[in-house]
């Protein structure tokens, strides 16, 4: 596009070193900055620009999707929606996401806070590092961003220019239509999976009934507004300490359905739990997948809790008002049970298909791709398949996080 120029680590210091607020925060001179680009993602530049005050994260968007290169055009404008997703993320739950400093939407960069020493969630889960919190802040981050981006605590007006404003993510929303919950289920051409999986996978791809439910999960995903979703809530988008955690990476924020974000974090827990196996040693694997478990089970009880919390001191919005309840000496405690088991239910079915799109599609979890005996990792993706499967089709059987955990200790067992 016209007047875009992709930052290099050699151009980068002059060309952001004239923005007062992010010099001071580095400091010094901008050409002695030690720049460099640290972008493993799939979509994206992102340098760490450091000098004597401090340092500062650039993340700048690309023409095209980085992972395949410039033979897949990908609008810019996704800097747009992750700034966007960031400031209303701040404000739904403060001091959850990075700080933004500048956002250039021409450029489509993003300068921001540079978190540190955090690292990212989904390594830190391979490495068997546990951090104190992660469940409660998790949960509650998931149930806040839900509630507060939704008609239960919104004015109509501001949902409605949100819900609008987001709608134009139409090339994100495109990824995950047909990478999650397409390309799976077919012969798709940017697919691939470990080879012997062969019999598992055609196995999936005959299961009429699996993928009616899948085109389901995805009439949901793409027609059911209820909130300003993150859109890509994965263990690679939250970076953490011993004790602190950050999310990151909205660039995917649309409004859908609750149960999504919920889902699929779920879903890259489940991930990590299944493969650890291939990570821990046999003396340290039982107490790291239990301590797994217990966060699949605490993150649920956080976003129930904290979402329950919210309904009864913040429903301002045109869902379910007071009018209606409490005004008339009526409990609305089931009609918030019943708003819960929904969302739940949406999650088991977007955690079955982000369970399944990280084996089959384009995109892959570093869990399983850094398992170097194929066999061993068909094995244990095939258990991850047939859980994402059982997860899709009796989603409605699935009542509570117990259920949930009890599941994928048989399919772990296999
Ligand atoms: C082409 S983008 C592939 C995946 O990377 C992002 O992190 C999203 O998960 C997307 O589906
Ligand atoms: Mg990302």
């Amino acid at each position: 596009p016209a007047g875009y120029d992709p930052l290099t680590v050699d151009t980068l210091g002059a060309r952001l070193g004239g923005l007062a607020d992010v010099a001071t925060r580095i400091g010094g001179d901008p050409g002695a900055w030690d720049v460099r680009e640290v972008g493993d993602g799939n979509l994206n530049l992102v340098f760490i620009v450091t000098g004597p005050a401090g340092s500062v994260v650039v993340k700048q968007a690309l023409p095209y999707v980085r992972l395949v290169g410039d033979s897949w055009p990908l609008p810019l404008k996704r800097a747009f929606f992750e700034y966007h997703a960031l400031i209303r993320q701040a404000a739904r739950d403060p001091g959850r996401v990075p700080q933004v400093h500048y956002f250039d939407d021409s450029q489509a960069l993003i300068v921001m806070e540079f978190l540190s020493p955090h690292t990212i969630l989904r390594g830190r889960l391979i490495a068997g590092q546990k951090t104190a919190g992660l469940a409660d802040t998790l949960g509650r981050f998931a149930a806040r961003t839900a509630f507060r981006g939704s008609d239960l605590a919104m004015p109509t007006a501001q949902r409605k220019a949100d819900a609008a404003l987001f709608l134009d993510n139409v090339a994100l929303c495109d990824i995950t239509e047909s990478l999650v919950f397409t390309d799976p289920y077919f012969d798709a051409p940017r697919n691939h999976h470990t080879p012997e999986l062969g019999p598992v996978v055609a196995t999936l791809r005959a299961d009429v009934a699996m993928k009616t439910q899948v085109q389901h999960m995805l009439t949901r995903f793409a027609s059911h507004g209820e909130t300003m979703l993150h859109g890509d809530l994965h263990t690679g988008s939250v970076m953490c300490t011993d004790d602190d955690l950050r999310v990151i990476d909205p660039e995917f924020a649309c409004y859908g359905p609750m149960g999504f974000d919920l889902g699929m974090m779920l879903a890259n827990f489940l991930m990590a739990y299944l493969s650890q196996p291939a990570h821990r040693s046999a003396s340290d694997l039982p107490a790291f997948q239990t301590w797994i478990l217990s966060v699949i089970r605490d993150i649920a009880a956080s976003y129930g809790d904290e979402f329950g919390h919210l309904w009864h001191h913040e429903r301002t919005g045109i869902l379910y008002p007071p009018a209606l309840f409490e005004d008339q000496g009526h409990s609305s405690g089931p009609a918030l049970a019943d708003r819960l088991a929904a969302i739940w239910q949406d999650a088991m079915g977007f955690c079955g298909i982000e369970m399944h799109r990280r084996v089959l599609s384009l995109a892959h979890n570093a869990e399983f791709e850094t398992i170097a005996d194929t066999a061993l990792r068909a094995r244990l993706e095939a258990r991850n398949l047939m859980m994402g499967r059982d997860l899709i089709l009796n989603r409605a059987d699935i009542a509570t996080p117990g259920d949930l955990v009890a599941l994928a200790q048989r399919y772990n067992e296999r």
